[in-house]
């Protein structure tokens, strides 16, 4: 048997949280065009025939300008530390620049196999493929090197094997039927945020966090869950862009996360949702905390 932790990484908008869901089967993992999209660890596990898989996504890693950035990066780089293979992911339609450097550099210190999964290959060229490539392995050495589509789902496969080959022996970390360690509170947040994220742009996806202020599980044979969430932004004239006219994009939000949170939870959702005001919450530690992110 085969098992153990595979930590993906990779800078922000990679397709690294595409990949876990792809990876899983399922959808844990909130995603968004916008980078920076997750900002907690998120485990997955993957049995498969001779082993067990288990996959943790990571907030991509940048240059952190806020302490919830540095919380995230922290997040990411101690996931790194606790990883048996490490999975790389690159977007291979954008030229490799200063930020895949910057990962590669955090990389330097890993001793576990590094595989790298040149990722959206639905948009490049082939030819194209192999500068790239070649690029990547005069930084270091790979143990691997895969192309895929984490999106379409090409090369998974192939990246899938190459993971379970380099895994070390050993016995399943979790229980058979184990899909995540994320709670139905978290998961009702990040599915709420990742509403927020499709509607807003600017500066508003990177200003934005939801707290859930009050989650009741259903209660008798009522298969009802009532959340009670806040949106919070960081000044008051992003307020009225994330309520919109009349209320409606918030009111859209939340249709369309109670569709979403519907199917996960697998029950009817009443879902009441503010938003609220709270100045540079992205710098509040005390908040930071109730959110659930590590400190470093
Ligand atoms: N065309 C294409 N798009 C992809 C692929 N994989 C991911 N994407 C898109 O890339 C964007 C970012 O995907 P995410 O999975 O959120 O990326 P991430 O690496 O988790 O990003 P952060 O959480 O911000 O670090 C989304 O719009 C995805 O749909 C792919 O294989 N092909
Ligand atoms: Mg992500």
């Amino acid at each position: 048997m085969k098992a153990g932790y595979v930590t993906l990484v990779g800078r922000p908008n990679a397709g690294k949280s595409t990949l876990l869901n792809r990876l899983i089967g399922e959808k844990i993992a909130i995603v968004s065009d916008k980078p920076q999209t997750t900002r907690h660890r998120i485990l997955g596990v993957k049995p498969v025939t001779g082993g067990q898989m288990v996959f943790l996504d990571t907030p991509g890693i940048h240059k952190p300008m806020h302490r919830m950035n540095q919380r995230m990066v922290d997040a990411a780089l101690d996931t790194l530390r606790d990883a048996d293979v490490v999975v790389l992911v690159v977007d291979a339609a954008s030229p490799p620049g200063a930020g895949d450097r910057f990962v590669l550099e955090r990389l330097e210190t890993v001793s576990r196999p590094v595989i790298l999964a040149l990722n959206k290959i639905d948009l490049v060229k082939k030819p194209a493929l192999l500068p790239l490539i070649e690029s990547y392995t005069k930084a270091r050495p790979f143990h691997a090197v895969v192309p895929i589509s984490a999106v379409a789902g090409d090369g998974v496969d192939a990246l899938e094997k190459e993971v379970l080959a380099a895994l070390p022996e050993g016995e399943p970390l979790f229980p058979e039927d184990y899909l995540t360690d994320q709670s139905q509170r978290a998961l009702a947040a990040e599915t709420i945020r990742e509403k927020v994220l499709h509607h807003t742009r600017d500066e508003l996806p990177f200003t934005t966090a939801v707290v859930i202020d009050r989650f009741e599980e259903p209660s008798g044979d009522q298969k009802l869950f009532r959340i009670h969430a806040s949106i919070l932004v960081e000044t008051a004239s992003q307020k009225p862009i994330v309520v919109g006219k009349g209320g409606e994009m918030v009111k859209r939000v939340g249709t369309e996360a109670r569709y979403d949170l519907e199917k996960q939870l697998g029950g009817r959702v009443f879902l009441d949702l503010h938003v609220k005001v709270r100045g540079d919450w992205r710098d509040d530690d005390r908040l930071l905390d109730e959110m659930g992110m590590r400190r470093g």
